[in-house]
């Protein structure tokens, strides 16, 4: 009655950012990612007797405010007729601070839920119970690329490339590693709400998919290059537009934006893409990684950088 799963968070380079079903937690867009593998959460569910009282404590301090969304999930995926769990989350990177932490945690508290319970399930089927926790968690169920599309009342996964097809690097630059002041459940809704470019955003979203799909297939750097860091600053905008406006870079974000620009004039393949708060990330070929990484360290502002390669899917790392 106790498993243990490890998953990595995901970057989006075509981005969610909206929903068309809030109750269903269904996105209103498809997106494109790629699955992290130095960076890493791993939970551990054990089911005991009793029916109330569940427990959760992350990075080893109990935590109240997420237990509501973590029992959630464990309804989901178990059934609301369900023991009562200890659910212990562990990350090796700052959480809640635009890093995907919430992509990794439902991603293996779905796939440790469900071993505990005995429960077997296709990966496409985790993707979903995932994806009806946090939208970006049913991404962190695959590794390498991935595209999450709207299938009818539904969500589809697909692994577009995997890691070793295509091993890019991606620099994180982290600005700031206090938590975000509006969550991204909440700012997508204001969005969706407040935002006059929300519809043009929606609009254009396939359109974007299919470019950054192409360039994918063809490993095709600067193509990639172009389309992600457009529906990047495409999906800031609606939120910067959004009333209130929900701004979610610093000085040093603008920064690492600049050295960037500045990377890509002298030659280098990189790329940025930013989500739901201040940090960079910097997608380049493995070639040009020590030179990113450098230059984003001695950005000012930048209080640490961590490298990883691309990884794999969610996976389960012990049952008893
Ligand atoms: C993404 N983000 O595609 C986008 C880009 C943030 C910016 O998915 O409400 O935590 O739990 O489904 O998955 C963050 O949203 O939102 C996110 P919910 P989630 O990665």
């Amino acid at each position: 009655m106790q498993a243990t799963a490890i998953a990595q968070p995901n970057i989006a380079l075509i981005k969610y950012w909206g929903k068309r079903d809030v109750d269903r937690n269904l996105p209103a867009v498809g997106s494109i990612s790629i699955t992290l593998s130095d960076l890493h959460t791993t939970v551990s569910v054990e089911l005991e007797a009793g029916s109330t009282g569940d427990q959760l404590s992350v990075n080893g301090v109990e935590n109240q405010s997420m237990l509501p969304r973590i029992s959630h999930c464990l309804n989901t995926v178990i059934g609301e007729k369900r023991p009562r769990a200890r659910v212990s989350s562990d990350s090796n990177f700052p959480i809640a601070a635009g890093l995907a932490s919430s992509a990794s945690a439902f991603a293996a508290t779905t796939l440790a839920a469900a071993a505990a319970a005995g429960l077997s399930f296709r990966t496409d089927q985790l993707a979903r119970l995932a994806g009806q926790a946090s939208g970006s968690a049913a991404r962190s169920l695959y590794g390498g690329f991935v595209e999450l599309k709207n299938v009818g009342d539904a969500i589809d996964l697909t692994g577009l490339c995997d890691v070793d097809s295509w091993p890019l690097q991606v620099v994180v630059a982290i600005t700031e590693t206090g938590p975000k002041a509006t969550g991204s459940t909440q700012a997508m809704e204001i969005s969706r709400k407040t935002s006059p470019f929300y519809s043009s955003w929606i609009e254009q979203q396939d359109r974007d998919l299919d470019i950054a799909r192409t360039a994918i297939e063809r490993r095709d750097f600067e193509q990639l290059a172009a389309v992600a860091e457009h529906n990047c600053l495409k999906m800031h905008s609606v939120m910067w537009a959004s009333r209130p406006p929900m701004v979610y870079w610093n000085c040093a974000t603008i920064g690492c934006m600049q050295t960037v620009r500045q990377l890509q004039a002298s030659g280098c393949n990189v790329f940025f893409t930013i989500d739901a708060g201040p940090q960079i990330k910097a997608v380049c070929l493995p070639r040009d990684v020590d030179v990113v990484s450098e230059a984003l360290i001695e950005t000012p502002g930048v209080q640490e950088i961590m490298t990883t390669g691309l990884g794999p899917a969610a996976r389960l790392i012990d049952k008893t």
